[in-house]
């Protein structure tokens, strides 16, 4: 095979030629003259791991990303060869591996156009003083060649032409510009000749990715230790790429459904009469919330797992009177754990040895809101199961339903890097390392040991936990805020990528700090904010409270009526919310999709960054700028109802759409069933006694699907929910809907209420499983049908 002319890099080395190859079932070993082993495993038809040492030994192979239950099998493993190169196809893949220096060429195994081809391939560069290598990749890029992914990146949803570093970072008030910000996800979708690949770069070191911004067409990914070792994940559509990266690093549970309610926060509200003005407030005003959170005040002196007496001198009672008015109370808790011998988190911390200690001995110690502290080493097992021990007060005694990690990156006050130093000592799951090495996932697995004390305390119920920082497969375990922001116009467009960005990275459940965290937004800023978030998985006001209030009520009527309509929204579309949040879990499919994720054929989305899908059928814009009365958009392609006024637009154009203050551009896809519950001011608050099916018409097919279960707890593990599939079916004069019901899970309302919307015809005839009913028993008002919800195919007929 031709590749470019191998450049010698100064300082680098490369794998020489091939001597040997052996093959173990699905993985393939080839050996180089240098010592260099390419580990190749065949994990699917379409996905690739690349694993090299070049030590001629491989060290354990251990990975906090990895889901244990990710799908492995493939339906074809061929391997030949000629004289230059080893070719390993699969009924999705063929790669080509060079005897000359290991490099590898990736061929769509089905009409065999090239995918993705090493430029210099995998090299390194040796570290004297750290020890092992700078481990490094670089593939051709061809012009055209677009890059999506990242996790938290505030930047254009399209990467090409820009460099990025992972290191997690605590980013007060952080700019479009700023990397690295809070997470460190290496895995990345690139999109060429409308096919999409992935890499997921699983190296938890510092890394650095490089599209096509040092040369042009050449894209590199590197770190300053560990192995190079990564995933080659096929498509060809972007959606499968996200799906099988999803799989490979773990979905969650699903939360309970009051975590996809509204929620409220601040730093902080205290004391308890604070609080409880705050949420009667929400029912005075009947504006729905879920939850009412908890900063750091809460605690006796910043203390984890304490409670201010003077603040909160009864939370038991609190909590429980806050949960029968429909609050759930979430409290932060910090990975700080103050220097403190009368108190006992830390004593028992001290005895069993259960902090972090830098490289010589003494205990990693750095000042965090409690002053000094030692902070507790996630990574080791045994610590992971006494933290979540510690939960049981808060959570089994107290009450509370949710835990905030933040700080977790981890950050430090007042020192260089903001975080521990290198020399810090990880136990690494008996894989001892630097902190070079965990920093990283050192969040992610605070977050996992703040799961594990939920599920535990709070079972039969579900775990609500959300964490500040994150390593790919965090989203396993726990929800997501996008860190410090604004409340600018730009962090209004920041909010909005990154949270893209995150779910096409795999990670779903996410929101932004609405409003702007430091900073106080005006009442405009702060009510389009609030239209964006009712689309986020996570829906939560935060704001840092140094610069005044952030209640939905804090700017005037105009706008706390505004606010109210949105949130209502939101409560209406708690099943839809609900069943993509279950479509996630099952399918990797995620929450939010790009219009890029939502139709890459079409190459006007490449470079779009605001209008998103939210679901499988709703498009959303958030108007970006003041003084709006409305904004031009890209529709992708196909036919879209305006959600306000049912008007249909032709897609694959941009177009102006109205939205003034009380408005936001919102469409529906044509023959999409869009799922309503009534409007409550907090889940459970109503007995759902009907649901409501908005049907769009189209002429043609279109699949939607509901998913329903208790809403908590862990029966829908044995098969108690209700998942309903419909297929709309319009013609002319007639309009079907077939419905397909699974699961064991009753639903206890008797009927839906149809809205029949854009349906082309005046309603004579009413079939409900072939059987002509009673028009007069059925309708309701003009194209409105109520039927009972057991039909299996309802026809309407002109
Ligand atoms: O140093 O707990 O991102 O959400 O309100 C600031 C106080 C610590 C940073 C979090 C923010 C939280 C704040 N915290």
């Amino acid at each position: 095979m031709i590749l470019n002319e191998r450049i010698e890099h100064k300082g680098n080395a490369f794998p020489s030629k091939v001597i040997d190859f052996k093959k173990d079932v699905d993985t393939l070993y080839f050996h180089s003259e240098n010592g260099v082993i390419l580990q190749m495993t065949v994990l699917r038809d379409s996905m690739l791991r690349f694993r090299f040492t070049t030590d001629a030994k491989f060290e354990p192979d251990f990975s906090y990303a990895i889901a244990k239950e990710a799908v492995k099998g493939y339906n074809k493993l061929e391997i030949t060869e000629d004289i230059e190169k080893y070719i390993v196809t699969t009924s999705k893949l063929i790669c080509y591996i060079s005897k000359e220096d290991l490099r590898t060429r990736i061929y769509d195994a089905i009409d065999e156009t090239l995918i993705s081809e090493d430029e210099l391939g995998f090299h390194w560069e040796e570290s004297y003083e750290l020890g092992g290598n700078i481990v490094k990749m670089t593939k051709s890029s061809p012009t055209g060649e677009s890059f999506y992914g990242l996790g938290d990146k505030p930047e254009h949803t399209n990467l090409k032409g820009k460099r990025f570093q992972n290191w997690a970072t605590d980013s007060y008030a952080f700019g479009r510009n700023t990397d690295p910000i809070y997470k460190a996800i290496p895995f990345y979708t690139a999109i060429q000749n409308k096919k999409a690949y992935g890499v997921f770069f699983d190296n938890s070191f510092r890394s650095h990715f490089d599209f096509c911004s040092e040369r042009r067409n050449v894209t590199s990914f590197w770190a300053e230790g560990g192995e190079m070792n990564y995933y080659f994940i096929y498509g060809p559509k972007m959606q499968d790429v996200v799906a099988s990266y999803t799989n490979l690093t773990g979905a969650p549970e699903l939360p309970p459904l009051w975590a996809l309610g509204y929620h409220q926060c601040k730093w902080s509200y205290y004391p308890e009469s604070n609080v409880k003005e705050i949420t009667q407030k929400f029912r005075d005003l009947q504006i729905p919330c879920d939850a009412i959170y908890l900063d750091i005040d809460y605690m006796e002196g910043f203390r984890c797992f304490t409670w201010s007496k003077e603040y909160f001198p009864e939370p038991k009672r609190m909590v429980k009177e806050l949960a029968d008015d429909g609050f759930k109370t979430v409290v932060i808790i910090d990975p700080g754990i103050k220097i403190d011998m009368e108190y006992d988190v830390f004593r028992e911390g001290l005895e069993k040895d259960y902090f972090c200690r830098r490289a010589d001995g003494p205990y990693m110690k750095g000042k965090v809101w409690p002053g000094e502290c030692y902070f507790p080493d996630f990574t080791k097992p045994e610590v992971r199961e006494w933290w979540a021990t510690l939960f049981q007060g808060l959570i089994e005694d107290i009450g509370v339903k949710g835990v905030w990690n933040d700080m977790n990156e981890p950050a430090v006050m007042d020192v260089p890097g903001k975080s521990f130093p290198d020399d810090v000592r990880h136990d690494y799951d008996g894989n001892p390392c630097s902190h070079r090495k965990a920093h990283n996932i050192y969040g992610m697995q605070m977050a996992k040991a703040t799961y594990k004390g939920l599920k535990k305390y709070n079972y039969p119920l579900r775990p609500f936990v959300i964490t500040r920082s994150a390593y790919s497969g965090t989203q396993r375990y726990t929800s997501t805020w996008l860190g410090d922001n604004v409340a600018t116009w730009e962090h209004l467009w920041i909010a909005n990528v990154q949270a893209q960005r995150m779910a096409m990275s795999g990670f779903s459940f996410v929101g932004s700090d609405i409003g702007g965290f430091a900073q106080q937004p005006n009442g405009e800023l702060y009510a389009r904010w609030i239209q964006l978030g009712i689309f986020h998985p996570f829906c939560r006001t935060h704001s840092s409270g140094d610069h005044g209030d952030q209640e939905p009520w804090t700017f005037g009527q105009e706008i706390t009526d505004v606010v109210r309509k949105f949130i209502e929204i939101r409560y209406q579309l708690l099943p839809y919310l609900y069943t993509s949040f279950y479509k996630y879990i099952e399918e990797g499919i995620p929450m939010l999709k790009s219009l890029v994720l939502f139709d890459q054929e079409d190459a006007q989305t490449h470079h779009r960054t605001d209008e998103f899908l939210a679901g499988e059928h709703i498009l959303a814009c958030p108007i970006g700028e003041p003084n709006a009365k409305g904004r031009r958009m890209y529709i992708p392609r196909g036919n879209w109802y305006n959600y306000w006024n049912h008007e249909m637009v032709e897609g694959g154009r941009e177009m102006w759409v109205d939205a003034d203050i009380d408005s936001m551009p919102v469409f529906v896809k044509e023959g999409a069933i869009i799922p309503k519950y009534p409007i409550q001011q907090y889940v459970g608050e109503k007995n759902i006694d009907q649901l409501t099916l908005d049907v769009y018409y189209k002429s043609g097919k279109e699949e939607s699907s509901v998913y329903e279960d208790a809403n908590d707890g862990y029966d829908y593990t044995k098969g108690r929910f209700s998942l309903r599939h419909f297929t709309v079916n319009g013609k002319e004069d007639k309009l079907t809907i077939k419905q397909h019901k699974s699961g064991t899970f009753i639903t206890e309302y008797e009927t839906f209420k149809i809205n029949l919307i854009g349906l082309p015809f005046q309603i004579k005839t009413v079939r409900v499983d072939n059987e002509d009913i009673n028009l007069d028993d059925v309708k309701v008002g003009h194209r409105v049908l109520e039927i009972t919800k057991n039909f299996n195919q309802l026809e309407v007929l002109a």
